[in-house]
């Protein structure tokens, strides 16, 4: 029954918003991607884009002329965040900053005035939504019992290197009897130590992304809610909760959670969409280490697992498919030299292989693109000795520290990040021959080194229009919006 309502909902809401718009097309553009994985300056970069042009030769429509103006409009949805576009421009191209993080799902509409092909003056509306990939994590909770998750996740918590992050929580864990009475106190300790040791997998040194639930991370006004206490528990294997247990109490709240944070969500945001990019953050999982690149791996699967509309299970009627396009791009390109870039790409086909064909199996496009949203650096030739060594050479972040040197935020710097292998299967890799990162080597002897760039100065163009300059950002949005723009 409650499935038949989500689709009649859908269904109708899906209609409205179709027939006001049979000559102008609209766009629910998706954009998500773990915690700093480059969001907000994606989005923003894209919209500069639409707002001010630039150099984007393989986006069609702009290249061409045919793009007369752009402009911002007030957002559908009321109860949604605005993307706070005017403050992340600010900051990336007056200052020269990374913008802000943020931590919950915001959304833009931008209004694109074009010229079709056969010469008609057309409009497209364009809705941007912005929400941590985190929340897609969450997905598979709907179809899983409390019991279920509590094995899967102690499990992994066991497995190296999560075991030693796991510490605190596990020796807390051990003092808990599932089947005696339900305990606040004990229950709001196991939800903070559990969620230390979520945040402290996240820590970008491990750089691991498997981590449902997705809210304990980014709660956003949920924090400290009853559906967000509660913790996996050490259960005998067979029988019931018993009435009034500490089993019962975690078990209740995990359902809560499920009812009031994941289906809500899935049904308000995710189903609507038509367009998705999904960014991906490779480089700092590669400079990790082979772990945090298998888990990446995982959590790629996980997110990709949502956009497999064709299953027969209730979550097809909550997940009407409406995607038909999805974009995955490894993001930050601009951290290698362009020689390495084809590999950058191969590494994240590579990541993405057995679940991008699932998702491709239910009729969506899925393509795979390397990119910089905004490009921090320019290329360079260095020698080493005899060797010319292809070199990025950009402002490194004021802290950031290269063999002894502490960087001050004014002064440029050339450096050779290191090559990416030939072979992406070398990254996933966990013998002597793997590739070596920060999870099991110094930073002196990593394959390749991850350094924080300063955003750049605008780059002139033809047309007098200084803008921000990118990598491959073109391809990116001719995949997302270029088709819609005939
Ligand atoms: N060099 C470079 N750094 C980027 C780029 N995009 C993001 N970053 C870095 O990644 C950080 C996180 O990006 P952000 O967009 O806030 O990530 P979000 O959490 O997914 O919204 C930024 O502060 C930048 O340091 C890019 O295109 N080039
Ligand atoms: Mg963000």
């Amino acid at each position: 029954m409650f499935e038949f309502i989500e689709q009649a909902r859908l269904a109708a809401r899906a209609l409205v918003e179709f027939s006001g718009h049979l000559f102008d097309p609209t766009i629910r553009l998706g954009v998500t991607g773990l915690s700093h994985a480059g969001k907000t300056v994606f989005i923003t970069a894209l919209v500069h884009c639409l707002l001010r042009g630039g150099r984007f030769p393989v986006f069609e429509a702009l290249a061409t002329g045919r793009i007369a103006r752009a402009h911002l409009a007030p957002q559908p949805d009321d109860a949604v965040p605005r993307f706070d576009y005017e403050s992340h421009v600010h900051a990336l191209v007056a200052e020269r900053r990374w913008p802000a993080s943020t931590r919950q799902v915001s959304e833009l509409r931008v209004i694109v005035e074009y010229q079709s092909q056969s010469g008609y003056q057309r409009k497209l509306t364009l809705d941007i939504v912005d929400y941590p990939g985190e929340w897609l994590l969450d997905l598979p909770l709907l179809t899983k019992s409390y019991e279920a998750w509590t094995a899967e996740s102690l499990r992994l918590s066991r497995q190296r290197p999560r075991a030693r992050l796991a510490a605190d929580w596990h020796a807390h864990l051990a003092t808990l009897n599932p089947e005696e009475a339900e305990d606040e106190q004990a229950a709001l300790t196991a939800a903070r130590l559990f969620t230390e040791y979520l945040k402290a997998c996240r820590d970008e040194h491990y750089a691991m992304s498997l981590l449902p639930p997705g809210r304990f991370l980014m709660p956003g006004d949920l924090a400290s809610t009853p559906a967000l206490t509660f913790a996996p528990l050490e259960l005998p294997s067979e029988g019931p909760a018993p009435t009034g247990s500490l089993w019962a109490m975690m078990r209740r709240r995990y359902e809560a959670y499920k009812e009031v944070v994941v289906r809500p969500f899935f049904r308000d945001h995710f189903a609507r969409l038509d367009r998705q990019i999904v960014l991906v953050d490779a480089l700092a999982a590669i400079n990790a280490g082979p772990d945090a690149v298998l888990d990446l791996e995982g959590a790629l699967a996980a997110v990709l697992d949502c956009f497999r509309t064709g299953r027969k299970t209730f979550l097809s009627a909550l997940l009407r498919p409406r995607i038909d396009r999805i974009l995955l791009a490894v993001t930050k390109a601009d951290h290698l030299h362009h020689t390495s870039h084809d590999r950058l790409e191969a590494t994240l086909k590579r990541l993405t292989e057995r679940a991008a064909a699932k998702a491709e199996f239910a009729g969506a496009r899925v393509d795979v693109v390397a990119l910089a949203a905004v490009r921090a650096t320019r290329e360079a030739t260095v020698r080493r000795g005899r060797e010319r060594l292809p070199a990025i050479l950009g402002v490194p972040v004021a802290g950031e520290v290269v063999a002894g040197e502490t960087f001050d935020g004014e002064t440029e710097a050339a450096m050779f990040p290191g090559d990416l292998p030939a072979d992406a299967t070398e990254l996933f890799r966990n013998d002597e021959n793997a590739f070596r990162g920060l999870g099991t080597t110094s930073p002196q002897n990593v394959d390749f080194r991850f350094l924080r760039f300063r955003p750049p100065v605008l780059e002139a163009t033809e047309s007098g229009v200084p803008t921000l300059p990118h990598i491959r950002l073109d391809r990116a949005l001719q995949f997302l919006i270029g088709d819609r723009l005939i």
